[in-house]
Formats: structure tokens, C-alpha cells, sequence
């Protein structure tokens, strides 16, 4: 019979029996949240018409929740190692964590940012900064992996990061602390003799096909010892430049709560990077000796290798006429947002109750008038009321960031007042503001930061959530509130907790992803060097002991491991355990764990080859097993090894079922 037809109707009931249960248990609730839920209400096994990815804050990682259910769908470890996976504990990962510091299993991820072309996210990748150490990474939206990161040399504080150019032609990094460039031991008094910043244009390679190798460090703007704290870049009239706030122009070293807000303004940064290109054509960069690590996946191995780089090109504005401006922003300004049309710069001056909004085509004018009321280290200060288009008058408290609708109207959050307030940029007339519970960061509008918004939701990441859900003990999660925008008056919908600390997020139509997604990894194409494709190969290639170092070629598959006994290790050995999965379905990945191994368990996905590294230090018979539920007989699916004294004579052995095999 008509199975579709069967699977339509059961979907039916099964929607309607979910509605019901919506309205049953909303049938109390007024009107208005009756109709929200019904908003956001996805039935099962229906997909959410949007993803959006939140940035982790202090776990390093990024969280992917569906929009409008606000469901959770997975974590991306990105700056942390992550159990769940083995991400940073795998022989195949760890490369990825490496810095000139060592390996780092840690950081602290802010702003995530879509992949562009022309102006519009295109779901190929998704970038974010580590703000600690700094770093940015380039995650593959067809497996949702971390694929690439590279280390960010003279800067400390990557905060303005990572936003990108309208064609994924750069992503820009910025300094938030100023340090002395290159590191020197200074006395902090002397801030203003060492104080120094950086603003990096990471030139991405946009080439077709498959290769992980694809971010480079192509030129950092010296710029004075302020700091730098958020960017965006401009699109169509103001493609070419990028803009960063800077606070701290007071350059205090020392409670910078009162000695940093002294002066009544600050800075919009505006780089030209079509100029800087110019200048570095014509020779004007200097080569400057350093050392970052670019760390990525090779795509045909699945093993993430480190590349040391030991050199920097740097362009001083002063050698370079033309490369940057200053735009005078009240008073110590957070965010700053480019409108849709690339007209328009939204300062977000936090203390200021009056928001400027900067007209990109008066900066171009003030820029060939010359009318500039300073020069600062070769950058010189526009005329504030030359480039001002109009301010947003008593805006709001502690106005942070804004995003833009499809339909000529900004929102900022205002993290003081918490709410988030609607208006017209070109007017700056307010027409509407909505509360939020409690304390909103960043906001996000799907494409909201990018030539073409959806705008039909808009999320507010709140800080602080105390008597919004059940409490936790003294710490709480955090908060995305969900919020109608496709009328004219802002409707609150949902309240969902989020993981870590959201900064900012990125929102994007589901189908633009999806239509890239990777269901497996081809047995046929992994080039792992410890791969092998049949349990044949596994007993063939067996157990190979290179002095104190033991390499297992393993295959797992629904539901045994081969070779899955295992004698003749000796304590002091180091064991790898190269285990590939020869499944080629969608969704059956294989866990392993070993008794006593001091990292995590490893979670090996179709087709993939993974490595756990193990030391045992005592005799004794060691089981492993599957870590991951994948059968009726997923219990069975286990194995021993055996540990024998340094000095036995134990022959290296491994087994399955009735084929035993020895090395000679
Ligand atoms: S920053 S709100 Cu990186 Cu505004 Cu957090
Ligand atoms: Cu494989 Cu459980």
C-alpha cells in the first residue's frame, strides 16, 4: 500500500495530537501566549525552519539549536577538548589545539560569523574568535567540524573577531589589550610607551573543492595602544572597508571603570582594505619575525596537522595615506553594525543615552574634504558632525549592539534597561521597544548582520536569568528569548536556556545548510595511514610493535571490534588504537573506550578512522568496549586486552573469534 501516503496521514495525527496537546496545556494561559506557542511549536519529526549557532562564551565550543522550537541539536567543540567526541583528545584532533603556547584545551569563543557571497550567509562555513589566545577558526558546515584555526601573533584579547568581508575575501581580528609589539618586559606604568595594537586581515581562500588549508595571515594594520573592542565590515557602496570600535583612548593601564570613560568620545576604526592592498602591492609592509601556528584537517586523512609560521607582514598607517580614519563615537562605543544597504554605521556608544548612527557616504566626503579635526599615529580624526547621518535620541540604557530587518529598521539591545529597542535608521525615529529578561548581550536577526535579513525572528541573549527557570544551585544557565519581528510591534514568543556564555550567534535559513550535509565519510576515500577497509585487513594487519610503541589497526562494526582480544602489551608501552568504522549508513557511529585510559572515548563516525592513545601501568586484563548505543547487541560489543609485565615473554597476539594471529 501507499506507504508516503500511510506516513502523511500518521504525520497528520500525529501533528494534530500535538497541537491538541498545545492547546490543552496553553488552554489556560491568555491569549497571547496561546498564540505564541502555537509559533513556535515544531510537531514531531517536522525539521525547524532555521539554525541558529550560538557561541559558547567560556566553554569554548559552539551550541546549534533549531528556530523556532529553540531545541537544542548539537555542541561544536571549536577551542576545547570535548569528551563526548574525544575532539582534542584524538591522535587526529589535537594538532588543531596547538598554539605557540603549547597545546591549549581551552578558550573563549565570542562571535561567530557566517560565510558570505555578495553580501548574503551561504551556509559553507561558520568562523569564530578565541578571545584568550588569540585565535580564529573556520568550521565546515557540510559536517559541523572544526577544519582549520589559526593563531593571531602581536594581539592579545581577540575581540573584535572574527567578522568577514562580503565575499569571505578576509576575515578581520583585531586587539582588544594593547601589548608591546613584539612581547617585552616593560614596567605597566609606561602604558603609553609600549601600548601598541593590531588589526589582522586573514585572507581566505575561496577556491572550490575539498581543502582545509585555506586561512593565511595577509597583513596586520599597526594602530594605536587603545582598545579594540567589536567590528563589522562594510557591503556594496562600503565594501572595501572595515570598522572597529576602540574604547580606552584615555589609555589608562589602571581601573579603567573610571579612568577609561573620562572622554566624552572614542573611536570608530575605519580600515580601508583595498588601500592597504595598494600599499602592500607597492612594497610598503615590513616582514616582521613572529611565530603563530596554523593548524588544519587534511581532508582525505581526517588528521589535523600544525604548521609553524614565523613571519608577519605589518603596514604602519603612516606609510600608508588613505588606509584609516577615526570617526568620533560617544562614549566608549561596544558594537558596530553596518545597515543592509552598506549606508549606514550604527556606533553603539554603551554609556551614551543617544545612539549615532555615521553615514558611510559623509565619511567618503569628509574623507576628500579633509576635514579632519586631529591625527593620531598617521590616522587621521574625522569631523564628528560631518560624518554624523542622525542620533537615536535617549535610545536607551547601555545600548550594546544592533541588527537589521528587511525592511528599514535597527534594533539594539540595551543591556542596562533590558530591552531591545525597534527603530528607523534612516529617521532614527524609536517605534517600538519590547523587555527582556534579563540583561541582553548580543541579539541576532537571521542574516541580520549581512546584505539580506530574514526578518522574521529575532533572539536576545540575556545575561542573567535568575527566577526564569527552575534554579540550578548558584549557577545559572543563561537565556535566548525568542521574538516575533515579522509586524510591526515585537511579540516575545519563547524563553529557552543556552549553554556557556552566547555572545553574539549567527541565524540562518535551515535548507542553505542542509543541502550541503555530509551523512557519512566514504570508506573508499579515507587515506588515514592506520585506515583499514575490511575486517580481513584489520586480522591481516593486525598488531605492529615499533620498540615501546603498539599500533592496533582495528575496524568496528554492528557489533564487534576486530581484532577484539589482544596480548603480548607490556607495561610501558604506549598503544594506539586505530579504529575505523566500515559502516556506510547515516547516524551509526561506533564509541570506544578503554578501562583506566586517562582522556576520553573516542566517537568514530562511517567511514572515519580515529586513534585513542593509551599507557597502561599495571598487569592485568583491560576490557574495552563500544560506547555508543548502536544495536540490540551493542553489550556484546567489548573486547580484552592484555597487560603483561615490562620484562614478560608474552607473544603479541589478537583475535576474533576463531582466527588468531601472532607477529613473528
Ligand atoms: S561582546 S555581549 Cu564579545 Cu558584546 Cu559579549
Ligand atoms: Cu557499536 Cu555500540
Amino acid at each position: 500500500m501507499k506507504g508516503s501516503k500511510l506516513k502523511k496521514i500518521s504525520l497528520v495525527i500525529v501533528a494534530l495530537t500535538g497541537l491538541g496537546v498545545v492547546f490543552s496545556q496553553t488552554k489556560h494561559l491568555p491569549k497571547e501566549w496561546q498564540e505564541a506557542a502555537l509559533k513556535v511549536y515544531v510537531p514531531p519529526g517536522e525539521y525547524d525552519e532555521f539554525y541558529v549557532f550560538f557561541s559558547g562564551g567560556f566553554n569554548g565550543q559552539i551550541g546549534v539549536h533549531g528556530i523556532p522550537s529553540g531545541r537544542n541539536l548539537r555542541t561544536i567543540p571549536v577551542f576545547s577538548v570535548n569528551p563526548e567526541n574525544g575532539y582534542g583528545y584524538s591522535e587526529e584532533t589535537r594538532a588543531l589545539l596547538m598554539t605557540s603556547h603549547g597545546f591549549i584545551p581551552w578558550d573563549d569563543t565570542h562571535h561567530p560569523e557566517l560565510s558570505q557571497t555578495n553580501g548574503v550567509p551561504d551556509g559553507r562555513w561558520l568562523f569564530i574568535n578565541a578571545n584568550n589566545t588569540p585565535r580564529v577558526a573556520r568550521i565546515d558546515l557540510s559536517e559541523f567540524r572544526t577544519v582549520e584555526i589559526i593563531e593571531i601573533p602581536n594581539s592579545a584579547g581577540n575581540h573584535p573577531s572574527s567578522f568577514i568581508t562580503q565575499n569571505t575575501e578576509y576575515v578581520v581580528a583585531g586587539t582588544r589589550f594593547s601589548v608591546p609589539i613584539p612581547q617585552k618586559d616593560y614596567p605597566i606604568s609606561e602604558y603609553k610607551k609600549w601600548a601598541k595594537g593590531t588589526i589582522t586581515f586573514i585572507k581566505v581562500d575561496n577556491s572550490e573543492g575539498e581543502k582545509n588549508d585555506r586561512m593565511d595571515i595577509a597583513f596586520q594594520l599597526l594602530v594605536p595602544g587603545f582598545d579594540y573592542d567589536l567590528a563589522h565590515c562594510g557591503k556594496g557602496p562600503s565594501h572595501g572597508w572595515c570598522f572597529f570600535t576602540s574604547y580606552n583612548t584615555e589609555q589608562a593601564h589602571t581601573l579603567l571603570e573610571i579612568n577609561a570613560s573620562r572622554k566624552d568620545k572614542d573611536f570608530i576604526l575605519a580600515v580601508n582594505w583595498k588601500r592597504a592592498e595598494e600599499c602592500l602591492a607597492e612594497g610598503k609592509g615590513k616582514k616582521m619575525k613572529t611565530l603563530y601556528y596554523h593548524n588544519y584537517v587534511d581532508p582525505k586523512t581526517g588528521i589535523a596537522k600544525s604548521e609553524k609560521k614565523t613571519e608577519v607582514t605589518v603596514l604602519l598607517p603612516k606609510d600608508c595615506p588613505g588606509v584609516a580614519y577615526y570617526l568620533p563615537t560617544p562614549k566608549s562605543p561596544h558594537g558596530v553594525d553596518v545597515s543592509p544597504d552598506g549606508l549606514y554605521i550604527v556606533g553603539n556608544g554603551k554609556l551614551s543615552i543617544n545612539q549615532p548612527i555615521h553615514s558611510f557616504e559623509k565619511m567618503i566626503n569628509a574623507i576628500k574634504n579633509k576635514d579632519f579635526v586631529g591625527e593620531i599615529e598617521g590616522i587621521p580624526v574625522l569631523r564628528y558632525e560631518s560624518i554624523l547621518h542622525c542620533e537615536v535620541k535617549n535610545i536607551c540604557l547601555g545600548p550594546l549592539h544592533t541588527e537589521f530587518d528587511d525592511k528599514g529598521y535597527a534594533y539594539t539591545s540595551c543591556f542596562i534597561s533590558s530591552e531591545v529597542v525597534k527603530y528607523d535608521y534612516k529617521t532614527c525615529k524609536v517605534v517600538d521597544r519590547i523587555p527582556v529578561y534579563y540583561s541582553i548581550g548580543h541579539l541576532v536577526i537571521p542574516g541580520g548582520d549581512s546584505a539580506k535579513p530574514w526578518g522574521k525572528y529575532l533572539i536576545a541573549m540575556n545575561k542573567i536569568t535568575k527566577d526564569r527557570y527552575l534554579p540550578t544551585g548558584p549557577e545559572l544557565p543563561h537565556a535566548a528569548q525568542l521574538i516575533d519581528i515579522s509586524g510591526m510591534k515585537m511579540k516575545m514568543l519563547l524563553d529557552f536556556p543556552t549553554h556557556g556564555e552566547p555572545h553574539y550567534a549567527q541565524m540562518i535559513p535551515a535548507e542553505l545548510v542542509t543541502k550541503r550535509q555530509k551523512k557519512i565519510y566514504r570508506l573508499e576515500e579515507n587515506k588515514h595511514p592506520y585506515a583499514v577497509k575490511s575486517e580481513a585487513e584489520a586480522m591481516e594487519k593486525g598488531v605492529v610493535r615499533k620498540g615501546n610503541e603498539v599500533h592496533i589497526y582495528m575496524t568496528a562494526i554492528r557489533s564487534h571490534f576486530t581484532p577484539d582480544n589482544i596480548e603480548g602489551i607490556k607495561v610501558g608501552d604506549t598503544v594506539y588504537f586505530h579504529v575505523t568504522n566500515l559502516e556506510q549508513d547515516w547516524d551509526i557511529p561506533h564509541g570506544f573506550a578503554i578501562f583506566g585510559a586517562k582522556t576520553s572515548n573516542i566517537l568514530i563516525m562511517p567511514g572515519e578512522t580515529l586513534t585513542l592513545k593509551w599507557k597502561p601501568e599495571k598487569p592485568g586484563v583491560y576490557p574495552f568496549y563500544c560506547t555508543d548505543f548502536c544495536s540490540a547487541l551493542h553489550q556484546e560489543m567489548q573486547g580484552y586486552i592484555r597487560v603483561s609485565p615490562k620484562d614478560a615473554n608474552v607473544k603479541l597476539c589478537w583475535q576474533m573469534g576463531n582466527e588468531r594471529k601472532c607477529a613473528d
